[in-house]
């Protein structure tokens, strides 16, 4: 869990309406004031700014004293939350126990031109329907106090822990340090640390609400391969043995809270489609106009006649100062304009079309998570087709299918952190896999990772869902895990000179359709 300090600096900021990048919070917890840095740096940021920059910070601290190092927080048992966690060792391949199933079609041909002659027809709206599930919107109480993060972890650990109890007989951490040396114990905790130790082997601290207790993998057991995708904050079982001092766990087994084996999906009891998309961008210079207006109008006809849901994952529009230089590629500088054109591209699709939509990190709401769906404001320039707005993340159940949508910002991190053959840029849809295994849609806290403190959880996977949908890393991927369909949705915006210098290589202009009925799904390409 992240650290006291870097926590009240978030929330403070949060609380103001302000995010900001890991540099900015080191540098304002090393500020001599770091409360009058707080006020000072959202005072003096700019008034379209959503977040709040290292170098704006350090601009603002020039001249100022500040301690050059960051100050430690005894009272925090936890990790630095910026530190890394240990590298996994090589040898850790994929094909573990748990290695998720995938079933990757190829994109299907280019789209059918516009036959003006066979036409999309309407379908009945009466046979739609639509719930929403799990929104923020509107039941945010967090104040932005610590006493919030605390409660949200506690209700993290407890609805997970709930998911693992059926397989562990667990004991408490306190409990646990007053066993004999040789006794067999089961833990749940949440992951508060992963170290190497001198000789290999790992070192795995849980924690739990009554402490923390260290857990041993050795690096020979089969196991060991698990502890490469394990991420700090990330709730977990153990059974193992204590040693003969009791003062470690030699781990046997770790368990996943997952998605049972046993999950049956539900589907649509007719023939009906979605479209899941995401990372539109309109406002952007490379917002791909051409393959958007290809897609609208493949929408119209009648190949595309059972297309009756379109869901938007995120990303609308490019937003302003997201990233460093931003401005220089932007093609409508202004947010809300960046609205009211992407309000004019969605015009384009059928009109008889259900719209569903979240926020992603690029739209004009928190950037922390779990975000609220868009306000009136945004909701009027968007009015267009009657779309129905909601948080991200949210479920939303077509026709008996539950899709849970989310925008996807710990595809990332989880990317980063995990092995390459068990998550990547071109395989996005694994990481979604362990997103799904961990039930968690942003499992670890700190780094980039924005999360805003609630009275509850909302980024727990409670229920699982039939179809999972993200997109935010602007691949295209899809796959099944455990049955459950994860797929994530390209984009629509050209490689951005930014994206070059960090080497993503977008697959822009695809619409990948599911089939409500049977969860198949087709990846129309309009490139
Ligand atoms: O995200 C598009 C992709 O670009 C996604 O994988 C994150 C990545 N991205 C975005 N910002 C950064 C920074 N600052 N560093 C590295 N990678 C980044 P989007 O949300 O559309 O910008
Ligand atoms: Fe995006
Ligand atoms: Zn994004």
């Amino acid at each position: 869990m992240p650290g006291e300090t870097d926590r009240r600096i978030i929330t403070e900021l949060a609380a103001r309406g302000y995010n900001a990048d890991r540099e900015a919070v080191t540098l304002l917890a090393g500020a001599s004031d770091p409360a009058g840095a707080i006020e000072r740096a959202v005072e003096a940021a700019p008034d379209d700014a959503f977040k709040i920059s290292g170098e704006h910070v350090r601009t603002l601290l020039d001249g100022e004293a500040r301690e050059p190092v960051r100050k430690a927080e005894p009272e925090s048992p936890s990790a630095d939350p910026f530190a890394s966690p240990a590298e996994p060792g090589d040898e850790a391949a994929d094909g573990g126990s748990a290695a998720p199933h995938e079933t990757k079609d190829g994109p299907a041909d280019g789209p059918t031109p516009n036959d003006p002659g066979a036409g999309r027809v309407p379908t009945d709206p009466e046979k739609r329907l639509v719930e929403i599930l799990g929104d923020i919107t509107g039941q945010s109480t967090g104040t932005g106090e610590y006493e919030d993060f605390v409660t949200v972890f506690r209700d993290r650990y407890e609805r997970l822990a709930g998911k693992l109890r059926g397989r562990v007989n667990h004991r408490p951490a306190d409990a646990i340090q007053d066993m004999p040396g040789g006794s067999d114990a089961e833990m749940i905790g949440m992951v508060n640390d992963i170290r190497s130790t001198a000789s290999g082997h790992w070192l795995v601290e849980l924690e739990d609400t009554t402490g923390v207790f260290p857990c041993l993998v050795m690096k020979d057991r089969e196991i060991a391969d698990l502890v490469n995708e394990l991420v700090y904050d990330e709730v977990i079982a153990v059974r193992g043995t204590l040693a003969d001092d009791a003062g470690i766990l030699f781990t046997d087994e770790i368990f996943f809270p997952d998605v049972p084996r046993t999950h049956e999906p539900s589907t649509a009891d007719r023939h009906v489609q979605a479209a899941l998309i995401s990372d539109v961008h309109v406002g952007s210079q490379e917002f791909a106009a051409d393959a958007w207006s290809r897609f609208a109008d493949w929408l119209h006809t009648a190949e595309a006649q059972h297309v009756e849901y379109l869901l938007i994952a995120g990303d609308m529009v490019e937003g302003v100062g997201v990233y460093p230089d931003q401005d220089e590629e932007l093609s409508i500088v202004d947010i809300y304009e960046q609205y009211e054109a992407f309000a004019e591209y969605l015009k384009e699709v059928p009109g008889d079309l259900e719209i569903i939509m979240i926020p992603g990190n690029h739209d004009a709401v928190r950037l922390a998570e779990p975000q609220p769906a868009f306000d009136e404001e945004l909701r009027r320039i968007m009015s267009a087709h009657d779309a129905r707005l909601t948080g991200n993340p949210s479920i939303v159940t077509l026709e008996g299918v539950s899709v849970l949508m989310y925008h996807g910002m710990s595809l990332d991190e989880m990317i980063a952190d995990l092995p390459e053959g068990k998550a990547s840029y071109d395989d996005p849809q694994k990481a979604m896999y362990h997103l799904l295994k961990k039930r968690h849609v942003a499992p670890k806290y700190g780094g980039k990772m924005r999360i805003a403190p609630e009275e509850r959880d909302y980024l727990v996977i409670d229920e699982v869902p039939d179809v999972f949908h993200t997109g935010h890393v602007h691949k295209l991927g899809f796959g099944n895990y455990h049955r459950v369909t994860a797929i994530n949705s390209g984009c629509w915006q050209d490689q951005t000179a930014f994206q070059k210098s960090v080497n993503i290589d977008p697959d822009v202009g695809y619409a990948p359709i599911v089939d409500l009925d049977t969860l198949d799904v087709t990846a129309r390409k309009f490139t």
